[in-house]
């Protein structure tokens, strides 16, 4: 059964493919399995029908038969569990690949989606010049130990993972991409990782409705 994704219907980020249904998408493009999506309002998410699905109502959800799953990660991880080409078959590196995924989740994401919420809720608080730079410096310690350990590898643990694509995935954020200029082996990371055609055809695809949005407003 073809799987149903759900997705902004009017994208905060403008087609940059920042929501997190990106992830989703791509790790459906790199196993080469076919999805609809279903677009939703704010407005939809917060209704019985879409919180029957995710509890806090957000997107993206994912739909297969009698499963309905919610939180990006595990839908990748489900997705990679259930097809070849995100998880090696070796035990342990599969393991390996998945604490990858733990830690761009968690690890990687936290401090960026800290200075990112701080940019975005507390820019005219008195205190915001100040607490600014505690706030890049919490990135810059995270991805210094992230540059050190993908060294001049080509991905994280040997082959292409689903780690690499969370990874890849939170780097691509604003407030992680912006310091990205000061670790040229992460930015070269970043680059292979959207070099990839399931990469490109998931972004052209969640653009599409961004311009498809535009065009009717
Ligand atoms: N932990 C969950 C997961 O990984 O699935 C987080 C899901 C989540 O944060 N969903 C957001 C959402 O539905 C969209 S992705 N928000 C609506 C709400 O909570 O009411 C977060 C996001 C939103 C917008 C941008 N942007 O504009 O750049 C980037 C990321």
């Amino acid at each position: 059964m073809t799987p149903t994704i759900t997705a902004f219907e009017s994208s905060p980020d403008r087609g940059r493919g920042l929501a997190r249904d990106m992830a989703v998408r791509w790790a459906l493009e790199e196993v080469g399995q076919p999805y609809d999506v279903r677009l939703v309002s704010f407005a939809e998410m917060k209704q019985p029908a879409h919180l029957s699905i995710h509890p806090f109502g957000q997107i993206p959800t994912y739909e297969e038969s009698d499963l309905a799953l919610f939180e990006s990660g595990a839908i990748v991880l489900h997705i990679a569990e259930r097809h070849a080409g995100l998880l090696p078959a070796d035990a342990d590196a599969r393991a390996r690949a998945i604490a990858w995924m733990f830690a761009a989740l968690t690890t990687v994401q936290a401090p960026i989606v800290e200075r990112e919420g701080f940019i975005l809720l507390e820019k005219d608080r008195p205190w915001f010049a100040e607490r600014l730079p505690l706030l890049d410096g919490r990135v810059r310690d995270r991805l210094v130990q992230l540059s050190a350990r993908l060294g001049d590898a080509d991905w994280l643990d040997g082959g292409f993972s689903a780690g690499d694509l969370l990874t890849v995935n939170v780097l691509r954020r604003p407030a992680g991409a912006n310091f990205l200029g000061e670790y040229p082996n992460l930015a070269a990371f970043v680059a292979r990782g959207e070099a990839r055609p399931a990469f490109r055809r998931a972004f052209a695809d969640q653009h599409a409705v961004f311009a498809a949005a535009s065009a009717g407003s």
